[in-house]
């Protein structure tokens, strides 16, 4: 499905001396694996590196540049200097990418690096991998095959995005390849116990409080099929959490046994919108449902966005749903 080879994509970044980066909006663990992991192949190889729209890091990737002497900026350095190409990483379309719309220099050429199925080619250079198990799974294998030296920094930054996109290796994403990459990483030096207890291990008292409240509010339908919860503007800022200190609590609900779609709602903090994270069992194509309201992602994890208050968008999902698969999860 990509329009270029690795042979291109490595020396497209290898001709130019600088590289602007980004990739969708709230960043999750395979996004920001994959820009971190980037950005040090790139500096490392003399490069100029900078990146738009990683900054403020979510909370639970943090660690992952504590005690680094960084030579990128995490901060927005767009004004500086012009790049000479700019790397769009883990993003299915252009609107997902805030970095993408705002960016200041068109002329710019854009190379589109991702694995989503529902990838729609904004890019002038598009490597696109739907069989991928994550972004940064194939910054690793590109790594590889360029030659280029991997840091220990690099390779755990790739790890974490392997891990999390993977579910911890147990997603159908999974495949023979994606564990072969992640053995070459530990062979690096990546220490899996260290970081899956930073990952894993180190839940602030304010995701444990998002939890607790989300999972309070928990209801099911057709036969305990359908599984949801929500978090209102309210419940972010009586804990003084954003939407970042709940990302993954959408797995409590899918994990439900004879759960098949699990849904989590939550209000952005300061706005009228409302944001559904899905989360399906086989037979069910999250993608179908997210489409209808111009979301995105993969099968069994998707993502959309409502621009109405909870409840009104909590009743639109659910037509929507009932058009879709009612047949399917009521009988
Ligand atoms: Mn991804």
């Amino acid at each position: 499905m990509s329009d270029l080879d690795l042979q291109t994509v490595i020396a497209l970044l290898e001709d130019a001396s600088c590289v602007m980066i980004a990739a969708h909006d709230r960043p999750d663990g395979d996004a920001t694996g994959a820009i971190l992991g980037l950005a040090h192949l790139l500096s490392a190889r003399g490069k100029t590196v900078r990146l738009h729209g990683l900054a403020p890091l979510p909370n639970r990737y943090k660690f992952l540049v504590e005690e680094q002497a960084l030579n990128f900026c995490l901060e927005d350095c767009r004004e500086t200097e012009k790049p000479d190409i700019f790397v769009v990483l883990d993003c299915g379309a252009s609107d997902r990418c805030d970095a993408f719309s705002h960016r200041d220099a068109e002329d710019v050429p854009v190379l589109n690096i991702d694995h989503h199925h529902s990838n729609t080619f904004f890019g002038r250079y598009n490597w696109v991998e739907p069989e991928a198990s994550s972004t940064s799974e194939m910054i690793t294998r590109l790594a590889f095959k360029a030659g280029w030296e991997i840091s220990l920094p690099a390779a755990e930054a790739l790890w974490v995005g392997i891990i999390t996109d993977t579910g911890r290796f147990i997603y159908e994403n999974t495949r023979a390849a994606t564990l072969q990459v992640a053995a070459r990483l530990i062979e690096l030096g990546v220490e899996p116990a260290k970081l899956g207890s930073s990952l894993y291990h180190e839940e602030s008292w304010k995701t444990i409080n998002l939890k607790t409240r989300a999972l309070q509010s928990l209801q099911s339908k057709w036969n305990n099929r359908v599984a949801w919860f929500s978090l209102s503007s309210k419940d972010f800022a009586e804990f003084d959490a954003d939407p970042s200190d709940s990302s993954e609590l959408v797995d409590l609900a899918r994990n439900i046994s004879g759960v098949l779609l699990g849904i989590f709602f939550y209000e952005l903090p300061g706005s009228s919108e409302t944001k559904v994270s899905i989360r399906t069992k086989p037979p069910l194509n999250a993608i179908e449902l997210v489409q209808r309201f111009g979301g995105g992602g993969h099968k069994r994890a998707a993502g959309c966005s409502i621009l109405q208050p909870l409840a009104n968008a909590q009743a639109a999902l659910f037509a929507e749903l009932e058009t879709l698969w009612g047949d399917k999860l009521k009988t």
